[in-house]
């Protein structure tokens, strides 16, 4: 393909990717729609600075708005989380997940968290699994045990473990996250066994900013990592909350330890979403939550094998169904796809035991945030549930749903919960 064919061609799809998202279900629960305001500021001049270092202390010129815009992220953070430090530098919640290990371990110290089938997130895996605390950074990894029924990190199994094996670390929180952790409970046991009691909160960061989920740093946790963009409705971008005593620890493995260029465009954009969340966070996030168990009764009621009936599905912005009477969750991810409903499959807790594999596993994972964000209440949980039986459970035309979707989508195509909303969601924006 000739050069300027190549270039067309880019931001043709560009486009296409944004009809597309028009008229589709966004399900997927790491990501979001920001507000249009956050779009502008990930479009801004700051994208093309340098910055090393921290506010004030920098070794490039050009920083003046640049430092003002980053002691606000700043401070918002600091505010929203009710922290004593925040560094907003990690360019992504594994960066911030890596510069964490690296501040308060060495490598061939052990951490325990969760295995990736219970909701571990990559960055938490073995070196065996390539996964970033065993492989990058050389942490000994043992899992936290897990109550399969509740879907939550077992109490009294983990308080024995860590006792009896005195980690360096203790990491909760993960990818699949229906129910606060139980840091209250086993923070004292950690502590008292020498280690440090962490957070990741990727993907609750808005949950808990909006006070509709646990709050950790209250809890005992010392660390809390998160990125930005999951129920926190901001740019992909990182952020770590600590106690004021490791914050020079914190910072130093941030920069120089894991970033030069800290992505000035994404920290202006995080300012933005953070003072959003100070504004509307509280009613975003609990919506998100009702949401969520609105969608896990409603699928329940449509005969799918949600997790945990018993406890009402979720207390996140999650629901997890376990799929494999009607195939595994890697076909249906497809087939959904086909029919406008974009989600993606998941492990099991028991995936592995029985056979089946991250590829084809048997469970598909929904979030509600984006829908959330684009105004979407109890109600159209029902809809969204109905669109799931006609694709898995009747086996209908994926076009014919697909249509349906798109119709059901048009009334729904502004953010919600920001200061302004000047553009629509999905709106291909364009400045040349
Ligand atoms: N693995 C992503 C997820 O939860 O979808 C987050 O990095």
């Amino acid at each position: 393909m000739r050069a300027k064919e190549a270039f067309d061609r880019t931001r043709a799809l560009l486009q296409k990717h944004h009809e597309w998202f028009k008229g589709v279900l966004p399900l997927i629960a790491s990501e979001n729609v920001p507000s249009p305001a956050v779009r502008e500021a990930l479009t801004c001049d700051f994208g093309n600075r340098y910055a090393e270092g921290l506010p004030g202390e920098r070794v490039y010129a050009g920083c003046i708005y640049i430092d003002q815009v980053e002691l606000l992220a700043i401070d918002l953070a600091k505010r929203l989380f009710k922290a004593e430090h925040a560094n907003v530098q990690p360019i992504s919640g594994v960066v911030a997940n890596l510069a964490m290990y690296s501040a308060l371990s060495n490598p061939g110290d052990l951490m325990m968290c969760l295995a990736i089938p219970c909701g571990g997130h990559i960055s938490m895996g073995k070196k065996k699994f390539g996964g970033t605390a065993g492989a990058v950074h050389g942490l000994e990894i043992e899992y936290l045990p897990f109550d399969e029924r509740r879907m939550n990190v077992d109490v009294d199994a983990a308080a024995k473990k860590i006792r009896e094996l005195k980690p360096k670390l203790v990491l909760f929180g993960g990818s699949v996250f229906l129910f606060p952790h139980p840091v209250k409970e086993l923070s004292e046991v950690i502590k008292e066994a020498g280690a440090y009691v962490t957070y990741d909160a990727a993907h609750v960061a808005g949950l808990i900013a909006g006070g509709q989920f646990q709050d950790p740093l209250r809890e005992g946790a010392e660390v809390m990592t998160c990125s930005t963009h999951k129920t926190l409705p901001g740019p992909q971008h990182g952020m770590i909350l600590c106690r004021r005593e490791l914050a020079d620890a914190i910072n130093r493995a941030v920069f120089p330890g894991m970033v030069s260029n800290h992505h000035l465009h994404a920290v202006a954009a995080v300012a933005v979403a953070l003072a959003e969340m100070l504004e509307f966070g509280r009613e975003y996030a609990a919506q998100v939550v009702r949401n969520a168990k609105a969608l896990g009764q409603a699928l329940h009621e449509q005969g799918f094998a949600v997790l945990c009936p018993e406890h009402g599905f979720t207390a996140s912005h999650q629901v997890v169904v376990d799929i494999t009477k009607y195939g595994d969750g890697g076909t249906l991810e497809g087939k959904l796809e086909k029919a406008g409903i974009i989600l993606n499959r998941n492990l099991l807790p028991w995936d592995i035991r029985e056979g089946r594999h991250y590829k084809n596993p048997g469970g598909i994972r929904i979030g509600t945030s984006e829908v959330t964000r684009l105004g979407m209440k109890e109600g159209e949980m029902g809809e969204i549930a109905e669109f799931l039986k006609r694709v898995v459970i009747d086996g209908e035309a994926l076009e014919r749903v697909a249509a349906d979707v798109a119709e059901f989508r048009r009334d729904y195509q502004r953010v919600h919960y920001a200061f302004e909303s000047a553009t629509q969601a999905y709106e291909y924006v364009k400045i040349q």
